[in-house]
């Protein structure tokens, strides 16, 4: 495979990872997932974690997913590359492991001390992709190995945190977030 088939294979395969948590910050609100509870004096996950922008975030990122597979054929004539199709159990996996992967960051955040919104430079950039990726392997670990290969993940770990540093400066710069990572 070219570095151009690797990039948008990569790219490819992580729409549906990369969706989610843009999908959450517009969803956000309502009760969060800790319901308020604190361990050692700090609150477990805290209020940017809630079960509405999980819940949304996961849907919209799988149902991503769902166009994805539609579009498959079509994406891959124009862009001469064979892309990856998203088995039904990779289609929730990917979504739902990037939204974990930002609660499990957020609950290493309180207990460093850093309050909400605070920047973890690195861990704000891939705990979704590790989330995604780790969650995908588990749920589908043939496809992914498949799908997967050293080129694409090397990709993957480069081009993510741009994108969300990008993204992320778009969606505070229109005002739909309070931070800029
Ligand atoms: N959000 C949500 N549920 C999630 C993830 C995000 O409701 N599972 C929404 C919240 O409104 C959150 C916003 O998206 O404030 C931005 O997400 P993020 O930057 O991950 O949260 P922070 O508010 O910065 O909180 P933390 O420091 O815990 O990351
Ligand atoms: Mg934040
Ligand atoms: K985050």
């Amino acid at each position: 495979m070219d570095l151009f088939a690797s990039l948008v294979t990569a790219i490819w395969l992580m729409l549906p990872a990369y969706i989610p948590n843009n999908a959450a910050v517009l969803a956000g609100g309502g009760r969060p997932i800790d319901g308020g509870r604190s361990l050692g004096g700090r609150r477990l996950l805290g209020d940017g974690k809630t079960w509405r922008g999980t819940a949304v975030g996961t849907t919209a990122g799988a149902l991503v997913a769902v166009a994805l597979n539609r579009l498959n054929a079509s994406a891959a004539e124009l862009l001469g590359v064979t892309l990856p199709a998203f088995p039904l159990s990779v289609l929730v996996a990917l979504p739902l492991g990037a939204m974990l992967g930002d609660i499990g960051a957020s609950f290493l955040k309180r207990r460093s001390g850093r309050e909400r919104g605070a920047p973890f430079p690195g861990v704000d950039q891939l705990d979704f992709v590790v989330g995604a990726l780790a969650l995908a392997l588990l749920a589908a670990p043939n496809w992914f190995l498949d799908a997967f290969s050293a080129t694409v993940l090397g990709i993957i770990l480069v081009v993510t945190p741009l994108l969300h540093v990008l993204t992320n400066a778009i969606a505070y710069v229109i005002g739909v977030k309070d931070e800029p990572w």
